[in-house]
């Protein structure tokens, strides 16, 4: 059961797709103050689940997190937001339920942080909805959250190959190099990623032609071979006389403006731009037609970024920063003027203080983008969406996101930002998935091989290990880091098999999406959601279940030949070093130390279940969903969702059949 409760005047966020009357009773669960403080007093075995795109573990407690859009590269164990805000949580325990904060601005969860049996969320202002979800268990609280806030995106099926990304290929070269290579170790490749050096001086839908000389072309040969190209775009519009975008932005208002009605500049990688008001329908429009520049060259995919919005600087801010270091500096600089100056300038970027400075227009409202903050990406990511539809309604187009809010799930996927090349990344990452399924972002993964920092070669194995499991599966890395393509390695091969297990994995990952997407349901849970009564599934915090026959235990410490690994039931082990041979064994329910070499895959199947299991293909193309066999248990079956891969998912274009073993 699901109950709503509104306080003071809400912006409408969209979040929500289904009308649900007013309960006019009191607010179970919580105490407020009806100052937007909620509170709640955790008993000691309680559990909080959610909050999606954050740090920590899968339980939330003992951390205070808060909900503000924010480019933020570190995602160290003291951060507080990272780049998406989901308001979703479910409290286990003496009382099991669920509780959405619907709500646009910043707002804290503080889990037994302050205090450490005590939950308070606090909203900035006292202009919300609150949804209290009550149900059998967590799963199904789950479910009707999600039938709340309407249906996940669903990629194309080649989202789901292996893609090559990285900050730094400069032009065609680099790109037919990464592709040749590729095909010359034997690795299967669907995807490699344009990063903002494809632009001229970084201005969206403008293709550089120097270093980019026909983006058609590579696209087309590119595609001959298998390979889609996926270009980034940002969301700032570089201040540019003549520039199209720009100027069709100024005059028809379609950019964020300042108090006194002129356009906000803010500084991101063009230099002095604009933010297009994507809270406003029709800007939205305008700037979602813009893709067509490139799907007209054959881009089929694309990812938004550094739409939080992230702002390296804003001109007053920088301006008062300059005067002050010059006064600072004008005397004899001491050591607390020294440190007054390097926290100014390492506060410039992401200043919280420059968001209140712009304006959005809602129907000739101009609304303060403090108050709406956590709804920018998400409707960046709609506007492209919603035109895509238009532009080619035959098909899916891929669509990732860094920013997000509850809603963008239903326009694309999101990616977990700018990682690094640590081994508790892998962790980090495993443990949002979970929680990211919660509230909806099903098509998800991590930087493979981390973003920042260098990479080491059994690092980026062991996140293969990881991420072949999960739907966006890609590597990327920052400019000046050390090269991680799988070819840079000495064991190219093992890297090579890793890739080749993932795509005869598709025909599974694929069709436990599909399940997942169509009927509301997590592809990656906690133990604890199917073994609600073991005790011990409750405290395990890196393995997950995924879909309903897997469970993932991957190894993500250096040096490390294998793990613990926690069996809520007998399962069967399944151990490959390569793509066409496998070993297994029945493990009984229990603690287990299972080795796990370097080179080596194991991974989990459930009690009397089995996966399908594709022939070896080097491309998404090549996949046969007709010709699978299954592994696991004898006398097993397993449900099979699939499609062409292509077009909009509805019932008729999908195809439900049981397999037996
Ligand atoms: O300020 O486009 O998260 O994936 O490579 C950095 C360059 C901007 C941040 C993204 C990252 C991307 C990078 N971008």
């Amino acid at each position: 059961m699901i109950k709503k409760y509104i306080y003071g005047n809400p912006f409408p966020t969209d979040a929500v797709v289904k009308d649900i009357a007013k309960s006019e009773d009191k607010l179970p669960f919580f105490e407020t103050d009806n100052n937007g403080t909620f509170t709640f007093g955790l008993s000691e075995d309680d559990i909080v689940y959610g909050l999606g795109e954050q740090i920590r573990g899968i339980n939330k407690r003992g951390w205070q997190y808060v909900s503000w859009n924010y480019d933020n590269p570190n995602h160290h164990e003291d951060a507080r937001s990272l780049y998406g805000s989901h308001n979703f949580i479910i409290i286990s325990g003496r009382q099991t339920f669920g509780a959405f904060f619907d709500y646009a601005g910043r707002m804290e969860f503080d889990i037994g942080y302050t205090r450490r049996s005590k939950m308070q969320i606090k909203a900035e202002k006292n202009d919300l909805i609150v949804y209290i979800i009550t149900g059998e268990n967590e799963k199904d609280i789950v479910k009707q959250f999600r039938q709340l806030i309407g249906k996940s995106y669903i990629p194309p099926l080649w989202a789901f190959g292996y893609g090559q990304s990285r900050w730094g290929y400069k032009n065609e070269q680099d790109i037919r190099t990464v592709a040749r290579q590729y095909k010359a170790s034997g690795i299967p490749l669907d995807s490699i990623y344009l990063d903002i050096d494809y632009m001229e001086h970084y201005k969206d839908f403008t293709v550089d032609r120097e270093r980019f000389t026909d983006l058609g072309k590579l696209t087309a040969d590119m595609k001959a071979q298998g390979i889609r190209l996926v270009p980034i775009i940002d969301a700032g519009v570089k201040i540019e006389k003549g520039y199209d975008i720009y100027e069709e932005g100024v005059q028809n208002n379609y950019f964020c403006k300042n108090a006194d009605g002129g356009d906000f500049v803010g500084a991101v990688w063009p230099g002095r731009v604009h933010f297009p008001d994507f809270l406003q329908p029709r800007a939205r429009k305008w700037f979602g037609k813009k893709y067509s520049v490139l799907t007209k060259l054959g881009i089929e995919g694309f990812w938004n970024d550094m739409n939080e919005p992230a702002i390296f600087y804003t001109e007053d801010r920088l301006a008062d920063t300059c005067a002050e270091i010059e006064n600072l500096t004008s005397g004899n600089m001491g050591i607390d003027e020294y440190f007054a100056f390097t926290g100014m300038v390492a506060g410039l970027n992401g200043n919280i203080g420059d968001y209140d400075k712009f304006y959005h227009n809602i129907n000739g409202r101009m609304i303060n983008h403090r108050e709406v903050h956590n709804l920018y990406g998400m409707n960046m990511t709609r506007s492209a969406f919603e035109a895509l539809q238009e532009i080619c309604p035959e098909k899916r187009t891929l669509f990732f996101s860094r920013s997000s809010y509850i809603g963008a799930h239903r326009y694309g996927g999101i990616w977990q930002g700018d990682n690094k090349s640590w081994w508790s990344h892998i962790l980090q990452s495993m443990q949002q998935l979970p929680a990211l399924n919660m509230a909806g972002f099903l098509f998800t993964g991590s930087d493979t091989g981390g973003f920042g920092c260098d990479t080491t070669e059994d690092l980026v194995l062991r996140w293969l290990q990881y991420s072949l499991f999960t739907p966006l599966f890609r590597n990327h890395s920052a400019e000046g880091t050390r090269m991680q393509e799988l070819y840079c390695f000495d064991n190219v091969n093992a890297a090579a098999e890793m890739i080749k297990i993932r795509y005869r994995l598709i025909p599974y990952l694929y069709s436990e999406f599909l399940k997942a997407a169509l009927n509301d349901e997590m592809m990656f849970r906690p133990l604890a959601f199917d073994f609600h009564d073991d005790p011990m599934a409750k405290q395990v915090d890196d393995q997950l279940l995924l879909g309903n026959e897997l469970m993932i235990a991957p190894v993500y410490r250096q040096n490390a030949q294998g793990r613990y690994v926690y069996l809520p039931e007998e399962m069967m082990l399944i151990r490959m070093k390569s793509s066409n041979e496998h070993i297994t064994e029945i493990l009984p329910k229990g603690h287990h130390y299972v080795d796990i070499a370097l080179d080596e895959l194991v991974f989990f199947i459930r009690s009397k279940k089995s996966v399908p299991f594709g022939k070896a293909a080097y491309n998404t193309s090549e996949i046969d969903m007709n010709s699978l066999d299954l592994l696991g248990y004898p006398d097993s079956s397993y449900v099979l969702y699939s499609d062409n891969g292509i077009s909009p998912v509805s019932d008729d274009s999908l195809s439900i059949s049981e397999l037996r073993k």
